[in-house]
């Protein structure tokens, strides 16, 4: 098998939702010597987005959606401990998770991945916080950044409504709150009043350490 073989395969199973041939074919693929983030980038989130596509045009419906997302948590499970090598967690505290009424969390796993690899811990409380859940958890882990992840244009208000509950427990001056997912934009993330936003997971990163940075600047002056 050549490397475009698996890229051309894992796109096509992730397509169809065939897990355990999307499994074996990254395994092989990181065996013929072929970079991770080639896996992810060139072919596993690609197939991932054609099937967003497809669901919008109607051809495909919530099963193979899932069906499709299983297939990718499976390879991204494989990938996560290649991706995120360092190991060292210097950085700071980043505290995530997907908000109230929202269940994707592929997006959300992918930008801890890049985190953590970066040298941030990582807390990920999982899919579904409620607001008091996020500030039960930074009263606990006093994080440097919070990070509100929402996929749909319905759960995205409940950034304001997470940012309302830091506010009234007195937490928000003390976090740097970042938002995103795919239908966030940076106009959006302003109108709520977070601190920053990114597109992905490297560009969170960028941005995440820059916000740290800033706040550090300000804190020692
Ligand atoms: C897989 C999937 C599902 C799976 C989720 C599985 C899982 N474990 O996550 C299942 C089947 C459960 C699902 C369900 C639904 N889904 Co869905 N789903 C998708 C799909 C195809 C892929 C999402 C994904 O994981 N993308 C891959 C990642 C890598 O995406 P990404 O955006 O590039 O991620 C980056 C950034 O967003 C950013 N980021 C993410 N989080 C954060 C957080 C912070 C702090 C920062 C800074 C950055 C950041 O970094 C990420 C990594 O680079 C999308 C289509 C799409 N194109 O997005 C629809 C999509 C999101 N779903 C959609 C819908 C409508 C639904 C349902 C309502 C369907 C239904 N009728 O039941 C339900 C809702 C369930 C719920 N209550 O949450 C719509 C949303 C439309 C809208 N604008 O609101 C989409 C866009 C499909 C479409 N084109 O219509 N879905």
């Amino acid at each position: 098998m050549t490397p475009d073989d698996i890229l051309q395969g894992l796109y096509d199973q992730t397509l169809v939702g065939n897990a355990p041939a999307v499994l074996e074919l990254t395994n092989t693929g990181l065996q013929l010597g072929m970079q991770p983030q080639t896996l992810l980038f060139d072919a596993l989130i690609p197939s991932l987005e054609e099937v967003g596509a497809r669901f919008e045009r109607g051809d495909f419906f919530v099963p193979e959606m899932l069906i499709a997302g299983r297939a990718m948590s499976g390879a991204l499970e494989v990938l996560r401990p290649l991706l995120a090598e360092t190991g060292v967690e210097t950085m700071g505290t980043f505290l995530m998770g997907t908000v109230k009424g929202d269940v994707h969390d592929i997006g959300k796993n992918l930008v801890n991945i890049m985190l953590e690899g970066a040298g941030f811990h990582v807390i990920d409380l999982g899919v579904q916080v409620a607001p008091e859940k996020f500030v039960e958890a930074v009263k606990e882990h006093s994080p440097d950044i919070v990070g509100f992840s929402a996929f749909l244009t319905t759960t995205m208000p409940m950034f304001k409504a997470n940012l309302n509950a830091l506010e009234k427990a007195g937490l928000r001056d003390q976090v740097i709150v970042m938002v995103g997912g795919a239908p966030v934009t940076q106009e959006y993330a302003d109108a709520v009043g977070s601190d920053g936003y990114a597109a992905d997971a490297s560009a969170t990163v960028k941005r995440a350490k820059d916000l740290l940075a800033q706040r550090r600047a300000v804190l020692a002056s």
